[in-house]
């Protein structure tokens, strides 16, 4: 997706690194860090609205569990990354903002194994104000294509993993580009539905919600997972956990992306194909505006 950042104004951008803060110009890593050697780390994107950090523990818990899978020890407790988080907005004088947290392996030698990684994993957190789209995508949809790029199959390495290799999502999104779209619609290997670049996928027929599970190799977006609840609990309409094929996505009389930097962006256009209502389907009206409330009215303070 494409990504407009307004750098904070300013002062000078304060970057946590291992426990310390520094200014972004001293903000530096080893060469010899696994995670920029191999990609070998974690990370999670996070966001806070109006003071608060939305999900926050929702993202630890993920963070942990990427961590628990990849065999890294995160080295401080989550009550302690969560303090980190906090004093990373505060350092920042952000009370609406995104933050990147990064866990690397850390520095080891020129070969694969992390067992020469001595040391302690780095944890990195950088906060920034960030909108994704330009306002007018938001309130006009965008534009989605579909990419000969397969999102990477789960036996092969787990989607859940948010590890710091997006490859396999750089290069669908350097052909959504290609297509002229800003952003790519990824397809298993069998040929359904999975997610986009950075976001889940839903649609809407006939008043009805349908995204495809999890189980077809997607990131359990907490996001997602938030649409979901709002659908069910606060609107009453109804979301199915389905195997989709193109054929579902261009019918669709909505099609709409989640993530925590897009968070809700209705799409207009799929591979040429003008979708039902756009962006004036009601169902996404709706769900965009309780998101709204939601972000708002709740969350962790940043205090
Ligand atoms: N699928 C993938 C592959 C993701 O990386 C999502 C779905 C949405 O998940 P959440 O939990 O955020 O609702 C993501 C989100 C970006 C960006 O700049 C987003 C993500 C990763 C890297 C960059 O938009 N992850």
């Amino acid at each position: 997706m494409v990504i407009c950042r307004k750098y904070i104004l300013g002062g000078k951008m304060k970057i946590y690194i291992d426990g310390r803060f520094v200014d972004k110009s001293e903000a530096k890593i080893s060469v010899f860090d696994h995670g920029l050697l191999y990609g070998d780390g974690i990370f999670e994107g996070i966001r806070a609205y109006n003071g608060r950090v939305f999900r926050l523990n929702e993202h630890l818990d993920r963070l942990w569990a990427s961590a628990k899978s990849i065999n890294l020890t995160i080295p401080i407790t989550k009550k302690e990354m969560e303090n980190a988080v906090i004093q990373t907005f505060l350092a920042n004088k952000l009370n609406d903002g995104y933050i990147r947290l990064v866990v690397t392996r850390g520095v080891g030698d020129l070969g694969l194994d992390p067992k020469k990684c001595t040391g302690l994993p780095s944890i990195i957190i950088i906060a920034d104000a960030i909108s994704l789209y330009p306002i007018e995508f938001y309130e006009r949809g965008i534009e989605i294509a579909t990419v000969h790029v397969r999102r990477i199959k789960q036996d092969a390495l787990s989607p859940n993993i948010k590890s710091l290799n997006y490859l396999n999502n750089i290069l669908a999104k350097m052909a959504s580009a290609k297509a002229g779209a800003m952003e790519a619609l990824m397809l298993n290997a069998e040929g359904y539905i999975v997610e986009c670049t950075g976001d889940n996928i839903f649609i809407v027929k006939n008043g009805d919600l349908y995204t495809p599970p999890v189980s077809e190799g997607a990131l359990i977006g907490i996001t997602r997972d938030a649409v979901i609840e709002l659908a069910r609990n606060k609107l009453n309409i109804s979301v199915k956990e389905e195997r989709l094929s193109l054929y579902n996505v261009y019918t669709a009389d909505g099609v709409f992306l989640t993530g925590t930097a897009a968070e809700i962006v209705p799409v207009v256009n799929v591979d040429g194909r003008a979708i039902g209502d756009g962006y004036l389907e009601k169902t996404i009206k709706k769900l965009i505006r309780e998101f709204k409330n939601l972000t708002n009215l709740t969350g962790t303070p940043i205090r």
